[in-house]
């Protein structure tokens, strides 16, 4: 689609919204901004780039004739595609953009792309490291907090983008198309947006819409939907498993990945080796390596990018020990799938903190894997008392439920209970939104209030 001669809405002035908003004023476009929260102030908004002094902002509102101007709206992740905003830009005219074609459509090299309910950000940081050692010129964007749109204009035909995708981010792409994409899992998370697992499903497929015969899509051979997915596609598919050997693909054989591509048996790694723990992040290891194989990469330099990674930050994070207790920081594990693996990953008693924003998750799960290691559950956010009602309809104690007002008197309940030898992990199964801006900040103020703890007489 030729965009020459368009005006663009960019709706959201958060990362995405302002990163897509300095991209098309930088190339000449006409732009306008409209964020629905009333209570921002347009100079803050402004203060945040010399681009945007003279764009057209709109707040809390959008006048219907600044939406007839424009030809193209484009979404930032967190705005719903279903919103009655939504609706009248789309009866205004208007095509709806997410924030992913925007910057494809100014990328001139190429991209490879993951999505996926968990592992999402730790395989794309590491299929960065493993490109970054065999491309001169790499970008690393998306849902992992770099908007793609940021860093679309400086690309050439010779970079590569690695993206890490949201389901909230394919609901508005069209033309976006991986050379190499990856859906890792597919677990309930989101629901609340997307309304139905089978639409969040779909917004996942999605990121393989545009693929063809000369392109690569790596699945997870051991989620059922995405084995049957398999089928469905017109890229190569690469299939990787945790959990048996396959004829062609890559998979884990005890302590040992090896990868089956293209006529030729090779062992990848030895678990052991690596500086990640967990069957969960051994899928992310396949997955990357995967994605590099089938991209060109040699096998020597994705060794080489493996024995060097390690776990990324507020996913299973040790922060400390405080009077002879650990403290984790799983900031990220933002649905109960992702929470289940911190738990999994804790080999002492430990005093977990949960709950937040309510995104319509189902607890049973993430509460069945405790498996007697959970000594105390505190809970906080607005899903504490639906979390409490699950655990004690699933038999765990009242008595140790310990439900709390912030994140603050969490730490501090923690403290009070733990004993030398426990663990306290912050993994709250739930996003952090009404409570923090993002995980990101959570995790951070935890880190902060464990390392504020005073050690205390140890004996
Ligand atoms: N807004 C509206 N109307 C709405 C909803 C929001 O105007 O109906 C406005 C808000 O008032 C706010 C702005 O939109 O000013 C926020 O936009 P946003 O929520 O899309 O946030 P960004 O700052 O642009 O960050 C987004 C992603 N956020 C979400 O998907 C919610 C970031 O993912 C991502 O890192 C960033 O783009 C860069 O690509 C965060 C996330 O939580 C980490 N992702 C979810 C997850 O991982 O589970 C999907």
């Amino acid at each position: 689609m030729d965009i020459r001669g368009k005006k663009f809405l960019v709706v959201g002035a958060g990362l995405s919204g302002i990163a897509a908003t300095e991209l098309l004023k930088g190339q000449g476009l006409p732009v306008c901004l409209y964020d629905g929260d009333k209570n921002l102030r347009e100079e803050e908004i402004r203060k945040k780039s010399a681009l945007l002094q003279d764009v057209e902002i709109y707040l809390g509102s959008l006048p219907k004739e600044a939406a007839e101007g424009c030809s193209i709206a484009v979404l930032s992740p967190g705005v719903p595609t279903d919103i009655p905003d939504v609706e009248r830009m789309r009866q205004a005219g208007m095509e709806i953009w997410g924030e992913i074609e925007l910057g494809f459509a100014f990328d001139k090299g190429k991209v490879l792309a993951i999505t996926g309910t968990n592992g999402k950000t730790t395989t794309t940081a590491l299929l960065g490291e493993i490109m970054e050692r065999h491309f001169a010129h790499v970008h690393v964007v998306g849902n992992i907090g770099i908007p793609y749109t940021a860093l679309a204009a400086s690309t050439d035909p010779d970079s590569v983008t690695v993206a890490e995708i949201s389901s909230f981010q394919l609901e508005t792409v069209h033309a976006f198309c991986p050379q190499v994409s990856a859906i890792l899992n597919i677990t309930p998370d989101h629901l609340n947006r997307h309304h139905t697992m089978e639409n969040y499903v779909d917004a996942k497929k999605r990121i393989t819409m545009n693929q063809g015969s000369g392109q690569v899509c790596v699945l997870n051979y051991e989620d059922p939907i995405l084995r049957e997915f398999a089928s469905q596609l017109k890229p190569k598919v690469f299939f990787f498993s945790s959990a048996r050997r396959l004829e062609e693909g890559i998979y884990l054989d005890g302590d040992q990945v090896t990868v089956r591509w293209e006529g030729r048996a090779s062992v990848l790694c030895n678990t052991k080796g690596l500086q990640l723990l967990g069957k969960h992040n051994y899928e992310n290891v396949m997955a990357a390596a995967a994605m590099a194989l089938s991209f060109g990469v040699p096998l020597g330099t994705i060794q080489e990018a493996l024995a060097a990674f390690t776990a990324v930050e507020h996913r299973i994070e040790y922060v400390a020990t405080k009077r002879g207790v650990r403290f984790y920081n799983d900031s990220k594990g933002t649905n109960p799938d992702a929470a289940i693996q911190a738990v999994r990953a804790m080999e002492w008693p430990t005093l977990l903190i949960g709950g937040g924003y309510d995104k319509g998750s189902v607890y049973d799960s993430w509460i069945l894997s405790f498996g007697g290691k959970v000594k105390k559950l505190v809970l906080l956010g607005a899903t504490r008392e639906k979390i409490q009602d699950a655990a004690v309809r699933l038999g765990y104690p009242s008595e140790d439920i310990i439900l709390v007002e912030s994140l603050e008197e969490a730490v501090g309940t923690c403290v009070a209970h733990a004993g030398s030898g426990d663990a306290v992990l912050l993994s709250p199964a739930c996003a952090s939104w009404g409570m923090f801006q993002n995980y990101e900040q959570r995790g951070e103020k935890f880190k902060e209030m464990v390392r504020a703890i005073e050690e205390g007489n140890e004996d």
